[in-house]
């Protein structure tokens, strides 16, 4: 089945794999149109036709067994049931083993985040990958489970800590793409919202080589720390109004403040002390809050520290 517009059940077509799931999927709804028409409407024909007419009438009917009914109401759906098994099995076996030389692409799930992680080092937050070529996810969670989907892609898999799980796809075409998280991860899951980029090979290699994440040209590094902000999903735990406790503290005033930790410290809220906030959040933990907040080391680097810091310190 080709249908690259999408369906009334079913997001556009934008992976390879998508074509088999979906005739796959198109089988079984077909098999249940029947199956509803024919239950339901001999539900309503029986009850109409064998209704209770006279006040002395016997609840039970003297009609016995039928084998040839009974045979065939089995003999047919277990097939059927066979038929839906084998052709199952064999599109999650090919759904399920990615092709050799698949580009591979490490990704890291935390609350509420995603971190995609390429071959050059470099990791970004949204997922960028060249249109034709199997790309192979290998996935991992930082602390609950998620789960990683593209509707588009037909791709869904299950991020967990501790365990590695990995989907594979092959982009048809340029575009853009949504991935939602589908595992009810807490408070801001609905947050882990983030787009697929496909671009062509050449566009790909190019903004690789530049860095797909790099400071965008001409803007300012305020301006780009607020992106920043909620790129790297900052805005779930923290606001920018005065005084609003989400899970962590509001960031407006935060730079120069000053403030105690759980162990009783006193601190001023310099760059150093955001800057190990963000790298290593147990260090030191703000009295009154959880230590619920993710490291993000080796994914923010220098540059967008700065951003953020400057972006920061423009909250007051
Ligand atoms: C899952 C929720 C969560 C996310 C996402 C998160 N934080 Fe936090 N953050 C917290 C919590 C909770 C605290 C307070 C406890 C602590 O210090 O660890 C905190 C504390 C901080 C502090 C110290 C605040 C103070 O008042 O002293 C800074 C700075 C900070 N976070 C920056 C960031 C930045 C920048 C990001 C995004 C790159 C981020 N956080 C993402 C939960 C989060
Ligand atoms: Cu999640």
């Amino acid at each position: 089945m080709d249908n690259k517009a999408g369906s009334f059940w079913l997001p556009p077509q934008a992976s390879t794999n998508a074509a088999e799931l979906d005739e796959l999927f198109a089988f079984v709804m077909d098999i249940n149109y029947v199956f509803f028409a024919i239950i339901f409407g001999m539900t309503v024909y029986l009850s109409v036709k064998y209704r209770r007419r006279r006040a002395d009438q016997m609840a039970t009917s003297d009609v016995d067994h039928s084998l040839l009914w009974e045979g065939a109401w089995t003999f047919i759906p277990l097939m059927l049931c066979v038929v839906m098994f084998v052709w199952g099995f064999r599109v999650f076996l090919h759904q399920n083993t990615a092709p050799e030389g698949a580009m591979q692409i490490n990704v890291t799930a935390q609350k509420w985040s995603w971190a995609f992680n390429y071959d050059d080092g470099q990791t970004t937050s949204d997922l960028y990958v060249p249109a034709g070529r199997p790309v192979k996810l290998v996935m991992k969670s930082k602390d609950v489970l998620h789960s990683f989907y593209v509707p588009d892609f037909r791709v869904k898999s299950d991020v967990m800590p501790n365990r590695y799980t990995s989907v594979w796809f092959e982009a048809l075409a340029p575009g853009q793409h949504r991935i939602y998280c589908t595992e009810y991860c807490g408070k801001q899951h609905s947050g882990m919202y983030r787009t697929v980029h496909v671009l062509s090979e050449e566009e790909y290699a190019a903004k690789k080589q530049k860095g797909f994440e790099g400071k965008p040209e001409g803007l300012d590094p305020v301006a780009w720390g607020k992106q920043l902000y909620t790129k790297y999903g900052c805005n779930a735990c923290h606001s920018l109004k005065e005084g609003e406790r989400l899970v962590g503290p509001s960031f407006w005033g935060l730079v120069g403040r000053e403030g105690v930790t759980a162990a009783g410290e006193k601190y001023v809220a310099d760059e150093q002390y955001i800057n190990e906030s963000i790298m290593e959040p147990m260090a030191k933990v703000v009295q009154g809050y959880a230590p619920a907040m993710p490291s993000f080391k080796g994914q923010i680097d220098d540059d967008q520290m700065n951003a953020l810091i400057a972006f920061m310190k423009t909250l007051k």
